[in-house]
């Protein structure tokens, strides 16, 4: 798709979605914000098509992943390897304690990992409370090209690893097991989301062919219930992808984001029109309306469309992403509906 078709189609997916509800998971079609779900096709300067290819990713860890990502994405190269090999770093990385060898583990002592890839053929895989294996990502992507499935889990998504040439590792490391050992003097069961304002990585990338691809991984909330899953391995959770339209990750409480369909709603925005920031907003709105209690609540979206429009928005300040285009990779800071300090 050309450039410019790419707008129109934008223009043109914008008014076709003319009655649609906002989101159909959500089974809302009124704006938490009080604009109409219908909008009009954006002249925002964040509309405007920006230089392919790009990834974005959240998290201060992101920067490093992205340099991975762009190895890939500056050669030509295709978004789905992209986002494997960038988020690959973040999974390997034993000082990541959110992600992959390193992370913390569950309140047993368990180490479990979920994790999802997709492309823009809606292609998807994906692998949930997967243990002993460091790069869930890899094995996601196994999950998509070689099997007839989308989601593997536990047992059998392990079975599944060794038996494509993974390798059984012990993902718990020392510093992780020390940490989770002073836990337990108190085991206030409470998973704890965000500790060191950063977490889950999520990334997005759109190629220099106008491809999309994302991928999403995490050990999940910090010392969690021994079996729970997030959102991060369920497509349209943590994680979706339109070929023609964007595509969108989420960070933080993963039973929230499960509770919203929060990519594909976010994703369902763009289509409308709305630019990522708005599209994220809206989600994060949604979260707040459908939450009692959304104290400590926190909560990220993350979005790239296949205008190379990027945005972000966050229930709680702190939230950031790292984006790499042609200029430069550097972090993003995004607003967010409510502040820690309030
Ligand atoms: C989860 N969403 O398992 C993940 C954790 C996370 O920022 O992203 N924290 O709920």
């Amino acid at each position: 798709m050309s450039d410019k078709s790419r707008r129109d189609f934008i223009k043109l997916a914008s008014v076709g979605a003319a009655g649609l509800a906002v989101n159909a998971c959500a089974g809302t079609d009124e704006s938490s914000t009080g604009k109409t779900p219908q909008k009009e096709a954006v002249t925002s300067k964040e509309n405007e098509l920006k230089e392919l290819p790009i990834v974005v990713s959240t998290w201060k860890h992101g920067l490093k992943a992205n340099e991975a990502a762009w190895e890939i994405l500056s050669e030509s190269g295709y978004a789905l390897d992209a986002v494997e090999a960038g988020v690959r770093v973040s999974e390997s990385d034993p000082m990541e304690r959110s992600v992959g060898y390193g992370g913390r583990p569950d309140r047993d002592g368990h180490v479990t990992l979920d994790a999802c890839i997709m492309n823009e053929l809606y292609d998807c895989g994906s692998v949930a409370f997967l243990r002993d294996i460091k790069n869930p990502i890899s094995v996601a992507r196994k999950v998509m090209t070689d099997t007839p499935h989308v989601m593997l889990v536990g047992e059998g998504a392990k079975q599944f690893a060794l038996d494509n040439g993974f390798v059984e590792e012990d993902l718990l490391v020392p510093d992780s097991e020390k940490e989770w050992k002073e836990w337990l003097k108190e085991s206030e069961y409470k998973p704890v989301i965000n500790i060191e304002n950063h977490d889950t990585i999520g990334m997005l990338a759109l190629d220099n062919k106008g491809r999309l691809s994302g991928a999403c991984t995490t050990s999940g909330a910090a010392y969690k219930l021994h079996g729970r899953v997030g959102d991060s391995p369920i497509i349209g959770a943590g994680l979706y992808v339109d070929g023609e339209v964007g595509a969108a990750c989420a960070t933080g409480l993963g039973e929230a984001v499960i509770r919203s369909c929060g990519s594909h709603f976010v994703v369902q925005l763009l289509k409308q029109g709305y630019t990522p920031t708005e599209a994220c907003q809206e989600a994060v709105e949604h979260i707040h309306k459908i939450h009692k209690n959304v104290e400590g609540l926190q909560v990220g979206f993350l979005a790239l469309t296949i205008d190379g429009q990027v945005g972000g928005y966050s229930m709680y300040n702190g939230f950031n992403f790292a984006q790499y285009t042609n200029d430069g990779n550097v972090m993003i800071d995004c607003e967010s509906k409510l502040r820690w300090e309030d």
